[in-house]
Protein backbone atom coordinates (compact mmCIF):
# COMPACT_ATOMS: atom_id res chain seq x y z
CA UNK A 1 0.00 0.00 0.00
CA UNK A 2 1.18 3.40 -1.16
CA UNK A 3 0.50 6.80 0.23
CA UNK A 4 -1.73 7.39 -2.65
CA UNK A 5 -3.70 4.66 -2.45
CA UNK A 6 -5.19 6.03 1.00
CA UNK A 7 -4.71 9.98 -0.22
CA UNK A 8 -7.49 12.56 0.68
CA UNK A 9 -7.29 15.80 -0.71
CA UNK A 10 -8.92 18.95 0.69
CA UNK A 11 -9.67 22.15 0.18
CA UNK A 12 -9.23 24.17 3.63
CA UNK A 13 -8.71 28.11 1.89
CA UNK A 14 -11.05 30.01 4.42
CA UNK A 15 -11.53 28.13 7.10
CA UNK A 16 -9.44 28.23 10.24
CA UNK A 17 -7.83 24.66 10.00
CA UNK A 18 -6.50 23.01 13.59
CA UNK A 19 -3.61 20.24 13.36
CA UNK A 20 -3.43 18.14 16.38
CA UNK A 21 -1.28 14.69 16.49
CA UNK A 22 -0.50 11.93 18.86
CA UNK A 23 -3.32 12.29 21.09
CA UNK A 24 -2.49 9.11 22.89
CA UNK A 25 -5.53 8.17 24.90
CA UNK A 26 -5.28 11.53 26.53
CA UNK A 27 -9.17 12.43 26.29
CA UNK A 28 -9.33 15.10 28.70
CA UNK A 29 -5.96 17.01 27.46
CA UNK A 30 -7.49 16.79 24.13
CA UNK A 31 -10.96 18.32 25.05
CA UNK A 32 -8.71 21.08 26.91
CA UNK A 33 -7.24 21.81 24.22
CA UNK A 34 -10.04 22.04 21.78
CA UNK A 35 -11.67 24.33 24.79
CA UNK A 36 -8.64 26.59 24.64
CA UNK A 37 -8.54 27.48 21.06
CA UNK A 38 -12.08 27.60 21.02
CA UNK A 39 -13.18 24.94 18.29
CA UNK A 40 -16.35 25.12 16.65
CA UNK A 41 -18.51 23.81 13.26
CA UNK A 42 -16.55 27.05 11.77
CA UNK A 43 -13.17 25.19 12.06
CA UNK A 44 -11.39 21.99 10.50
CA UNK A 45 -10.09 20.00 12.33
CA UNK A 46 -7.50 17.45 11.34
CA UNK A 47 -6.31 14.91 13.91
CA UNK A 48 -2.88 13.82 12.49
CA UNK A 49 -2.40 10.07 14.04
CA UNK A 50 -1.48 8.65 17.41
CA UNK A 51 -5.20 8.74 18.92
CA UNK A 52 -4.22 5.48 20.39
CA UNK A 53 -1.51 3.72 23.72
CA UNK A 54 0.34 5.32 26.12
CA UNK A 55 -2.00 7.32 27.63
CA UNK A 56 -4.93 6.37 29.92
CA UNK A 57 -8.22 6.63 27.98
CA UNK A 58 -7.59 5.36 24.39
CA UNK A 59 -10.82 4.04 23.90
CA UNK A 60 -12.66 7.06 25.36
CA UNK A 61 -10.49 9.14 22.75
CA UNK A 62 -10.98 6.96 19.33
CA UNK A 63 -15.30 7.36 20.57
CA UNK A 64 -14.78 10.72 20.80
CA UNK A 65 -12.98 11.76 17.79
CA UNK A 66 -15.00 9.49 15.65
CA UNK A 67 -18.29 11.06 17.15
CA UNK A 68 -16.88 14.58 16.18
CA UNK A 69 -15.78 13.40 12.71
CA UNK A 70 -19.58 12.99 12.02
CA UNK A 71 -19.72 16.79 12.24
CA UNK A 72 -18.53 16.98 8.84
CA UNK A 73 -15.66 19.32 9.58
CA UNK A 74 -13.51 16.79 11.50
CA UNK A 75 -10.79 14.50 9.85
CA UNK A 76 -8.26 12.00 10.93
CA UNK A 77 -5.33 11.17 9.65
CA UNK A 78 -3.73 7.18 10.42
CA UNK A 79 -0.78 7.01 12.75
CA UNK A 80 1.20 3.96 13.73
CA UNK A 81 -0.05 3.20 16.93
CA UNK A 82 -3.91 3.66 15.44
CA UNK A 83 -3.30 -0.03 14.14
CA UNK A 84 -3.94 -2.08 17.49
CA UNK A 85 -6.46 -3.71 16.13
CA UNK A 86 -5.04 -4.96 13.64
CA UNK A 87 -1.73 -6.27 15.91
CA UNK A 88 -4.00 -8.24 18.89
CA UNK A 89 -2.10 -11.41 17.08
CA UNK A 90 1.12 -10.02 16.82
CA UNK A 91 3.89 -11.89 19.58
CA UNK A 92 5.49 -8.88 20.51
CA UNK A 93 1.79 -7.35 22.08
CA UNK A 94 2.26 -9.34 25.53
CA UNK A 95 6.17 -8.15 25.93
CA UNK A 96 5.05 -4.71 25.31
CA UNK A 97 2.13 -4.58 27.81
CA UNK A 98 4.76 -5.31 30.10
CA UNK A 99 6.00 -1.67 30.10
CA UNK A 100 3.53 0.13 28.28
CA UNK A 101 -0.58 0.99 29.25
CA UNK A 102 -1.95 0.44 25.85
CA UNK A 103 -5.55 -0.48 24.86
CA UNK A 104 -5.10 -3.96 25.75
CA UNK A 105 -5.37 -3.00 29.52
CA UNK A 106 -7.75 -0.85 29.24
CA UNK A 107 -10.17 -3.48 27.39
CA UNK A 108 -8.97 -5.86 30.12
CA UNK A 109 -10.22 -3.22 33.02
CA UNK A 110 -13.55 -2.80 31.15
CA UNK A 111 -14.25 -6.24 30.80
CA UNK A 112 -13.13 -7.05 34.12
CA UNK A 113 -10.73 -9.98 32.50
CA UNK A 114 -7.35 -10.60 32.62
CA UNK A 115 -5.52 -12.24 30.22
CA UNK A 116 -5.04 -15.42 32.00
CA UNK A 117 -8.94 -15.49 31.02
CA UNK A 118 -7.87 -15.93 27.51
CA UNK A 119 -6.53 -19.36 26.62
CA UNK A 120 -4.64 -18.02 23.74
CA UNK A 121 -4.11 -14.67 22.45
CA UNK A 122 -6.34 -15.56 19.69
CA UNK A 123 -9.10 -15.89 21.49
CA UNK A 124 -7.51 -12.37 23.36
CA UNK A 125 -7.92 -11.08 20.02
CA UNK A 126 -11.76 -12.48 19.05
CA UNK A 127 -12.62 -11.17 22.64
CA UNK A 128 -11.67 -7.44 21.44
CA UNK A 129 -13.15 -7.73 17.65
CA UNK A 130 -16.36 -8.93 19.17
CA UNK A 131 -16.68 -5.56 20.93
CA UNK A 132 -14.63 -3.24 18.27
CA UNK A 133 -14.52 -4.97 14.77
CA UNK A 134 -16.39 -1.78 13.87
CA UNK A 135 -13.31 0.39 14.90
CA UNK A 136 -11.24 -1.46 13.43
CA UNK A 137 -12.73 -1.00 10.34
CA UNK A 138 -12.92 2.34 11.10
CA UNK A 139 -9.20 2.65 11.78
CA UNK A 140 -8.54 1.25 8.94
CA UNK A 141 -10.50 2.96 6.46
CA UNK A 142 -8.35 6.46 7.72
CA UNK A 143 -6.46 8.16 5.03
CA UNK A 144 -2.94 8.27 5.18
CA UNK A 145 -2.36 11.88 4.28
CA UNK A 146 -4.72 14.90 3.33
CA UNK A 147 -3.18 17.24 1.13
CA UNK A 148 -4.77 20.86 1.02
CA UNK A 149 -3.77 23.70 -1.06
CA UNK A 150 -0.87 24.75 0.63
CA UNK A 151 -0.20 21.86 3.02
CA UNK A 152 -0.01 17.53 3.43
CA UNK A 153 -0.60 16.53 6.44
CA UNK A 154 0.98 12.92 7.48
CA UNK A 155 1.57 11.18 10.67
CA UNK A 156 5.47 10.90 10.09
CA UNK A 157 6.97 11.61 6.93
CA UNK A 158 6.87 10.96 2.77
CA UNK A 159 9.66 10.04 0.85
CA UNK A 160 11.15 11.75 -2.42
CA UNK A 161 7.71 10.80 -4.38
CA UNK A 162 5.36 11.59 -2.07
CA UNK A 163 2.23 9.65 -3.56
CA UNK A 164 4.36 6.75 -3.87
CA UNK A 165 5.65 6.38 -0.40
CA UNK A 166 4.51 3.40 1.15
CA UNK A 167 2.21 3.51 3.90
CA UNK A 168 4.47 1.99 6.34
CA UNK A 169 7.21 4.34 5.94
CA UNK A 170 4.62 7.43 5.92
CA UNK A 171 3.35 6.15 9.53
CA UNK A 172 7.01 5.49 10.81
CA UNK A 173 9.29 7.42 9.27
CA UNK A 174 11.85 8.64 12.05
CA UNK A 175 13.19 11.94 12.05
CA UNK A 176 11.63 13.67 9.27
CA UNK A 177 11.91 17.04 10.54
CA UNK A 178 15.84 16.95 9.38
CA UNK A 179 15.47 15.74 6.16
CA UNK A 180 14.12 17.32 2.35
CA UNK A 181 11.91 16.92 0.55
CA UNK A 182 10.67 18.07 -3.08
CA UNK A 183 6.71 18.86 -2.92
CA UNK A 184 6.14 22.53 -3.19
CA UNK A 185 3.69 22.34 -0.24
CA UNK A 186 4.85 22.34 3.79
CA UNK A 187 4.47 18.93 5.16
CA UNK A 188 2.91 19.23 8.49
CA UNK A 189 4.26 15.68 10.79
CA UNK A 190 3.59 14.18 14.30
CA UNK A 191 4.95 10.82 15.41
CA UNK A 192 8.77 12.27 16.47
CA UNK A 193 8.78 14.63 19.42
CA UNK A 194 10.21 18.48 17.92
CA UNK A 195 12.03 18.31 21.10
CA UNK A 196 14.39 15.53 20.23
CA UNK A 197 15.25 18.71 17.18
CA UNK A 198 16.94 21.20 19.91
CA UNK A 199 18.04 24.43 18.18
CA UNK A 200 20.31 26.41 19.86
CA UNK A 201 21.05 24.07 22.55
CA UNK A 202 16.81 24.41 23.73
CA UNK A 203 14.80 21.86 24.73
CA UNK A 204 11.35 23.01 23.64
CA UNK A 205 7.76 21.18 23.16
CA UNK A 206 6.93 23.53 21.14
CA UNK A 207 6.15 22.87 17.37
CA UNK A 208 8.95 23.72 14.83
CA UNK A 209 8.58 25.27 11.73
CA UNK A 210 11.36 25.08 9.12
CA UNK A 211 10.33 27.47 6.38
CA UNK A 212 13.32 26.42 3.79
CA UNK A 213 12.88 22.77 4.56
CA UNK A 214 8.69 23.46 4.27
CA UNK A 215 8.63 21.25 7.38
CA UNK A 216 6.41 21.32 10.70
CA UNK A 217 7.02 19.09 13.54
CA UNK A 218 3.92 19.32 15.57
CA UNK A 219 4.69 16.87 18.62
CA UNK A 220 4.75 18.13 21.97
CA UNK A 221 5.67 14.99 23.17
CA UNK A 222 2.62 14.02 25.27
CA UNK A 223 2.78 10.91 26.89
CA UNK A 224 6.93 10.35 25.39
CA UNK A 225 8.40 13.10 27.62
CA UNK A 226 8.57 13.85 31.13
CA UNK A 227 7.76 17.50 30.41
CA UNK A 228 5.61 17.02 26.93
CA UNK A 229 2.77 18.43 26.02
CA UNK A 230 -0.10 18.41 23.45
CA UNK A 231 0.30 21.01 20.49
CA UNK A 232 -2.04 22.67 18.25
CA UNK A 233 -1.37 23.78 14.67
CA UNK A 234 -3.62 26.90 14.14
CA UNK A 235 -3.63 27.77 10.18
CA UNK A 236 -5.76 31.18 10.65
CA UNK A 237 -8.25 31.95 7.36
CA UNK A 238 -5.29 34.42 6.53
CA UNK A 239 -2.67 31.39 5.89
CA UNK A 240 -0.71 32.99 9.30
CA UNK A 241 0.16 30.09 11.64
CA UNK A 242 -0.29 30.60 15.65
CA UNK A 243 0.23 27.45 18.07
CA UNK A 244 -1.14 26.87 21.63
CA UNK A 245 -0.41 23.78 24.11
CA UNK A 246 -1.92 22.62 27.06
CA UNK A 247 -0.07 19.52 29.60
CA UNK A 248 -1.05 18.24 32.61
CA UNK A 249 1.82 19.96 35.02
CA UNK A 250 1.19 21.50 37.70
CA UNK A 251 1.85 25.59 37.90
CA UNK A 252 3.81 27.76 40.13
CA UNK A 253 4.01 31.54 41.00
CA UNK A 254 7.06 32.89 40.38
CA UNK A 255 8.11 35.28 43.50
CA UNK A 256 11.73 36.54 42.26
CA UNK A 257 13.18 38.11 39.14
CA UNK A 258 15.97 35.21 38.06
CA UNK A 259 18.35 36.20 34.84
CA UNK A 260 21.50 34.68 33.74
CA UNK A 261 23.01 36.94 30.99
CA UNK A 262 25.45 34.90 29.38
CA UNK A 263 24.68 30.70 28.90
CA UNK A 264 25.20 28.50 25.93
CA UNK A 265 22.63 25.92 26.74
CA UNK A 266 22.77 22.32 25.42
CA UNK A 267 20.31 19.67 24.99
CA UNK A 268 20.90 15.92 24.98
CA UNK A 269 17.53 13.80 24.32
CA UNK A 270 16.76 10.36 23.74
CA UNK A 271 18.66 7.72 23.32
CA UNK A 272 22.16 9.76 23.50
CA UNK A 273 22.58 9.35 27.42
CA UNK A 274 26.29 8.68 28.15
CA UNK A 275 28.13 10.85 29.52
CA UNK A 276 31.63 10.52 31.29
CA UNK A 277 31.31 12.21 34.60
CA UNK A 278 34.17 14.39 36.09
CA UNK A 279 33.94 17.01 39.21
CA UNK A 280 30.74 17.48 41.42
CA UNK A 281 28.97 17.67 44.15
CA UNK A 282 24.97 17.19 45.84
CA UNK A 283 24.15 20.09 42.87
CA UNK A 284 25.86 19.78 39.68
CA UNK A 285 28.67 17.65 38.22
CA UNK A 286 30.86 18.59 35.41
CA UNK A 287 30.55 16.07 32.75
CA UNK A 288 31.64 14.90 28.86
CA UNK A 289 28.79 13.74 26.87
CA UNK A 290 30.44 11.06 24.64
CA UNK A 291 28.89 11.22 21.55
CA UNK A 292 29.32 15.01 21.27
CA UNK A 293 32.03 15.56 23.40
CA UNK A 294 30.16 18.52 24.63
CA UNK A 295 31.30 19.24 28.01
CA UNK A 296 28.47 20.85 30.80
CA UNK A 297 27.25 20.90 34.11
CA UNK A 298 24.62 17.91 34.49
CA UNK A 299 22.15 17.81 37.71
CA UNK A 300 23.92 15.15 39.77
CA UNK A 301 20.38 13.43 40.32
CA UNK A 302 20.69 13.13 36.61
CA UNK A 303 23.56 10.88 36.44
CA UNK A 304 22.34 6.90 36.60
CA UNK A 305 25.29 4.13 36.31
CA UNK A 306 24.74 0.76 34.43
CA UNK A 307 27.28 -1.68 33.84
CA UNK A 308 30.16 0.54 34.72
CA UNK A 309 29.15 3.40 32.61
CA UNK A 310 27.60 7.05 33.16
CA UNK A 311 24.30 7.93 31.61
CA UNK A 312 21.83 10.99 31.98
CA UNK A 313 18.23 9.02 33.11
CA UNK A 314 16.50 11.04 30.87
CA UNK A 315 16.40 13.73 28.41
CA UNK A 316 18.74 17.02 29.46
CA UNK A 317 18.73 20.30 29.69
CA UNK A 318 21.75 22.64 30.99
CA UNK A 319 19.54 25.73 30.17
CA UNK A 320 18.72 28.46 33.36
CA UNK A 321 15.61 30.05 32.08
CA UNK A 322 14.97 33.70 32.90
CA UNK A 323 11.36 34.63 34.92
CA UNK A 324 9.69 37.86 36.04
CA UNK A 325 7.85 37.90 39.77
CA UNK A 326 4.24 37.69 39.15
CA UNK A 327 4.93 34.90 36.32
CA UNK A 328 3.16 31.40 36.02
CA UNK A 329 5.36 28.63 34.92
CA UNK A 330 4.86 24.75 34.90
CA UNK A 331 6.73 22.52 37.77
CA UNK A 332 8.33 19.65 35.85
CA UNK A 333 10.46 18.25 38.99
CA UNK A 334 12.22 19.30 42.02
CA UNK A 335 15.49 18.67 42.94
CA UNK A 336 18.16 19.40 45.39
CA UNK A 337 18.23 23.57 45.06
CA UNK A 338 16.66 24.00 41.98
CA UNK A 339 13.28 23.28 40.36
CA UNK A 340 13.00 22.09 36.60
CA UNK A 341 10.27 24.13 35.22
CA UNK A 342 8.65 24.83 31.60
CA UNK A 343 8.09 28.19 30.16
CA UNK A 344 6.35 28.99 26.69
CA UNK A 345 7.09 25.57 25.90
CA UNK A 346 10.82 25.86 27.09
CA UNK A 347 12.62 23.56 29.49
CA UNK A 348 15.32 24.81 31.76
CA UNK A 349 16.30 25.68 35.37
CA UNK A 350 15.64 28.18 38.25
CA UNK A 351 17.04 28.27 42.00
CA UNK A 352 13.84 26.75 43.82
CA UNK A 353 13.53 30.14 45.82
CA UNK A 354 12.38 31.67 42.90
CA UNK A 355 9.42 30.17 42.60
CA UNK A 356 6.04 29.71 45.21
CA UNK A 357 5.52 25.86 45.48
CA UNK A 358 3.44 25.86 48.24
CA UNK A 359 -0.12 26.13 46.67
MN1 LIG B 1 3.61 7.75 16.02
Amino acid sequence: MKLKDKLVRLSIRGKRTIVISDIHGELELFKKLLEQVDFSRDDILIVNGDILDKGRNSLGTMKYIRQLTGAGNVYVIEGNCDRFFDELEEEWLYPYMDYRYTVAHEFLKETGTTLTDYKTQHDFAEAVLDVYSDYQTWFRNLPTAIETEDYLFVHAGIEDDYLETPREVALTMPEFYLSNHHLDKKVVVGHYPAANFAEAGLYSHGIKVNDERRIIALDGGNQVKESGQLNALLIETDGTLTMQAVDALESALVIQDFEVTLQEPHTFTFPDYNIRVMDGDDYFTFAEHVSTGTQFMVKTEWIIEKEGQTYLKDDYTDYFVDVKAGEEVKVVGQYAGYTLIKKESVVGWVPEEVLDTSS
